[in-house]
């Protein structure tokens, strides 16, 4: 009850003062859920207690990058299933463009008026989603980032949809084998501030210094927001400005599913090699009609439970997301790892092979 009503100010607070001002005003009135600013998702005051019962009657709200984005749809499905099993409620909440951060920090600010128990957020940008976040957490809400993390100290922990090393790299050699080791390649991405394209971006980098890839030059990274029409628009661009590429690696299920509509309709369909993130569904046809060999991803829709199960474990106490500790979501054990990061697996290469056996 007395928490309750402290939460109740302290939110209260924060929408008619500065954010930060109400932050020191609040910081500490919440028992074990004060996170140390600054200081990673290790930082969690109180103990995890692996045999606390799970609880039942939470609120856990979803806060995807972009609500109208067919990935985010699944993901957050899976979601939604998961908390129903587990007797607790889904609300999905977002933006409908993947580059409005202050959509995106006016729905955690949402979310933590209305006192949802936990929160799972997908970040447009790592940093722009902190202050808000830290807010939610000072006021008792668990936030767990799936899909695209913030910087760690904003959030309890961080559901990985692989290893994003494993990701980026295993996207340049897909392409590089596609191309025959040889010519130039560029990078279609989503936003620019998006932390998981980033993330993978580098590894891609770090990846073509190998002198096996002393023939494949990367020219350009292009962004097309997640946005279907700029995406398409940046390819053709892309084909323009470099008429001899080669290859294109697009980590973003909206971006590759665009560029293989351009790639297939055009003069270069089957020349220029395109592979990266998507989902089997959408490029089904492409890898059909030859325009795409092989691209990689998880179901989103296991992210989605994951995270949900994740945001439970956190609200019952079972896990604080320090690493080393471990908890059941339905019948796999996970342990968290470090900087509060929890993954999912190994993502899955398709082709014309296995396409077939998947359906979403
Ligand atoms: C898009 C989004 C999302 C990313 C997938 C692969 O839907 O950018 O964040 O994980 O692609």
């Amino acid at each position: 009850m007395r928490k309750q009503s402290l939460r109740r100010t302290c939110v209260a607070l924060a929408t008619v003062t500065a954010l930060s001002l109400a932050a020191t005003a609040c910081g500490g009135t919440t028992k074990n859920d004060v996170q140390k600013e600054g200081s990673g998702a290790g930082a969690v005051a109180g103990k995890a207690d692996p045999n606390a019962a799970t609880k039942k009657g939470l609120t856990v709200g979803f806060l995807p990058k972009q609500v109208n984005n067919p990935y985010f749809t699944s993901a957050d499905k899976g979601g939604e299933k998961a908390l129903t099993e587990l007797g607790s409620t889904y609300k999905e909440v977002g933006p409908s463009s993947a580059t409005d951060t202050a959509g995106q920090v006016s729905y955690v600010n949402t979310l933590t008026q209305q006192q949802v128990n936990a929160m799972a957020v997908s970040a447009q940008d790592p940093g722009a989603l902190c202050t808000a976040l830290k807010q939610a957490m000072r006021n008792g809400v668990k936030v767990v980032t799936y899909d695209s993390d913030t910087k760690t100290g904003c959030r309890n922990a961080f559901v990985s949809q692989a290893s994003a090393e494993d990701l980026g790299r295993t996207e340049v050699q897909l392409l590089a084998r596609q191309i025959g080791y040889k010519g130039e390649i560029a990078i279609l991405s989503a936003a620019q501030t998006a932390t998981n394209q980033n993330t993978w971006i580098g590894y891609m980098k770090d990846e073509l210094k190998d002198p096996k890839y002393k023939d494949v030059k990367l020219v350009k990274i292009a962004y097309g927001n997640d946005d279907p029409q700029q995406s398409f628009q940046q390819t053709q661009g892309l084909l323009q400005e470099h008429p001899h590429l080669k290859g294109i690696i697009s980590p973003t299920t909206v971006g590759i599913k665009a560029a293989a509509q351009y790639l297939s309709g055009s003069k270069y369909k089957g020349k220029v090699e395109l592979t990266g993130l998507a989902t089997p569904n959408d490029m089904r046809k492409y890898v059909k009609n030859g325009t795409v060999d092989a691209f990689e991803l998880w179901d989103p829709a296991r992210l989605g439970d994951l995270a949900a199960r994740t945001a439970v474990a956190l609200s019952s106490g079972q896990i604080t997301g320090k690493e080393g500790e471990t908890f059941k979501a339905g019948s796999t054990t996970y342990t968290i790892g470090r900087d509060g990061v929890i993954s999912l697996g190994k993502p899955t290469v398709f082709d014309a092979e296995n396409i077939d056996r998947f359906d979403f």
